[in-house]
């Protein structure tokens, strides 16, 4: 039996397809927007904008994504009619608004054209708001004085910019019309599961909780807090569902990739909480860093509590109760500007990051970019030293040694301590970087061999809903430690001096 596991994030679509009792990886394909499909503007998966605040792309490009990567699978003859089950993955946050002929043509795709031309007609609103964009600061004030503290408890975050409940209250409030002409609103997760089931695709509640819209004490929409956002959006919001829930048969137009119809689909996650899954961070106190384009710290809550700073979420674990996420916007992006300020390529980079030391605690505040954690929007980044003065390797060790220690700082809310950490994501190849980690945590770290963390969490939640294989069982076959750092005690009191001069330098911003 295989499964098929989707990843749609910000800068691309990949597929991976897994067969459990082989323990084998048995096909992969990507698809990059900026290279493959380059008639969407989207070099890095967005629009450029004039505001830089906005961040936007064409759902269409989503759709042409998710049908260029299934062609590549089949066009390299992987048997995608052997996939058993398939589940997927999304950028969070980020919303697709269709009309009420949306169902109608979901219903009736046809294989002749297109999803992207099918369902062109369908959008209330042609360009989806993603999670970069932060241009919501005055709906976010509005909740936050209608609701005050209780938004958080309820939903496990206090207003954030990025959730899809401000940028739906924005829409409601600049265009009032085209919210108006709105049947349903997703998110890039539902919506994809959407096409595959040929109708509207409920929300799960690990995603789901990324909306400032979801009472996590019930796991259903928060009456008030929906109907405040925007009037009448709970009709227009797909029901809330455990992950684990089968949305639906795949519809035959899939066919023409070589797929079986009617095979379960399983409810699509947000990226994290499927990474959560695809790095095998089940146990509380096992935290999963992503170093990707962000950097996202994730762990298994036993019990719900939230972060006092506002910067830490609560999102539905797939695997049962809550799990914790910390974004930090400014992760690859920052290592890639420091980089290429420094002139040295990534072996280099690598290479100094192991090598260099940083006594006298240099520091930086890498918001190359709009900052989340902390709230940032006006850009950086800042130095508490004279930064044209330092040679490549003390930038880059400064860098490294600031972006650890500010995960310290802001996981410092769970209740259960990091003792242990799985690396993953690109980032995860500098040795340096693991070295720090492990200092600045006083933990083990392990690095996993896997690319695709959220798509292979999906492709597990797959294996798991539909052909009943327990998460620990395909962790175990998948995602195995293939190196572990351990950390040196004696940077213990260094590192905890370095982290009350981080606090208070990220404070004075
Ligand atoms: C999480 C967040 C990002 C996106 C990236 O809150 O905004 O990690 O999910 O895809």
């Amino acid at each position: 039996m295989l499964y098929l596991g989707i990843d749609s994030s910000t800068q691309g679509v990949k597929g991976i397809i897994i067969d459990p009792a082989q323990k084998k990886v048995v096909a992969e394909a990507a698809v990059n927007f900026g290279k493959d499909l380059p008639q969407y503007n989207a070099p890095n998966g967005f629009l450029e904008q004039a505001d830089p605040l906005i961040k936007q792309s064409d759902p269409r490009m989503w759709l042409d994504g998710l049908e260029l990567m299934l062609k590549r699978f089949q066009d390299s003859g992987v048997p995608l009619d052997q996939v058993a089950a398939i589940s997927g993955s999304g950028q969070q946050h980020g919303s697709v608004y269709l009309n009420a002929q949306a169902e109608t043509v979901l219903q009736n795709l046809s294989a002749e054209k297109s999803l992207a031309e099918q369902l062109a007609p369908c959008f209330s609103r042609k360009l989806s708001p993603i999670w970069m964009d932060r241009s919501t600061k005055e709906e976010c004030a509005e909740l936050s004085a209608k609701f005050g503290a209780t938004l958080q408890k309820i939903t496990g975050s206090p207003a954030t910019e990025r959730f899809t409940g401000p940028q739906i209250r924005k829409f409601y409030k600049d265009q009032p019309e085209d919210y108006a002409n709105t049947d349903k609103i997703h998110l890039v997760s539902s919506f994809l599961c959407s096409v595959l089931i040929g109708k509207h695709a409920p929300i799960d509640y690990g995603d789901g909780a990324g909306m400032n819209l979801l009472d996590l004490t019930v796991l259903d929409y928060h009456a008030e807090i929906t109907e405040f956002t925007a009037p009448g959006l709970i009709q227009k919001l797909p029901p809330a569902a455990a992950s684990g829930t089968i949305a639906g048969p795949l519809v035959p137009y899939f066919e023409k990739y070589g797929m079986k119809s009617g095979i379960p689909v399983i409810v699509w996650s947000g990226d994290n909480p499927n990474s959560l899954i695809g790095t095998g961070c089940f146990e509380a106190g096992i935290a999963g860093i992503s170093l990707g384009t962000s950097d996202t710290v994730f762990a298994t809550m036993n019990e719900f509590c939230t972060d006092p700073d506002g910067y830490g979420h609560v999102m539905g674990n797939p695997a049962g109760g809550f799990m914790s996420l910390i974004c930090f916007t400014n992760g690859s992006l920052a290592r890639d500007r420091v980089r290429e300020e420094c002139k040295v390529d990534w072996e280099t980079f690598d290479k100094l990051s192991a090598e260099t030391e940083n006594p006298d605690l240099h520091l930086i505040l890498p918001y190359f970019d709009a900052e989340s954690t902390p709230l940032q929007l006006i850009r950086g980044p800042h130095y508490n030293f004279d930064c044209k003065a330092e040679p490549a390797d003390k930038m880059i060790r400064a860098l490294l040694e600031s972006q650890a220690l500010s995960m310290k700082l802001h996981t410092s809310w769970l209740k259960d301590p990091v003792r242990k950490i799985r690396l993953t994501g690109g980032a995860s190849a500098c040795k340096g970087f693991r070295q720090i980690i492990a200092d600045v945590f006083q933990a083990d770290v392990e690095t996993i061999s896997v690319s695709n963390s959220a798509g292979l969490g999906a492709a597990f939640r797959a294996a798991n809903s539909a052909g009943k294989i327990p998460f620990p069982v395909l962790a175990e076959c998948f995602c195995g430690a293939v190196e572990t750092v351990k950390p040196n005690p004696a940077m213990k009191d260094h590192y905890q001096t370095a982290l009350e001069k981080y606090k208070a330098f990220e404070a004075e911003r």
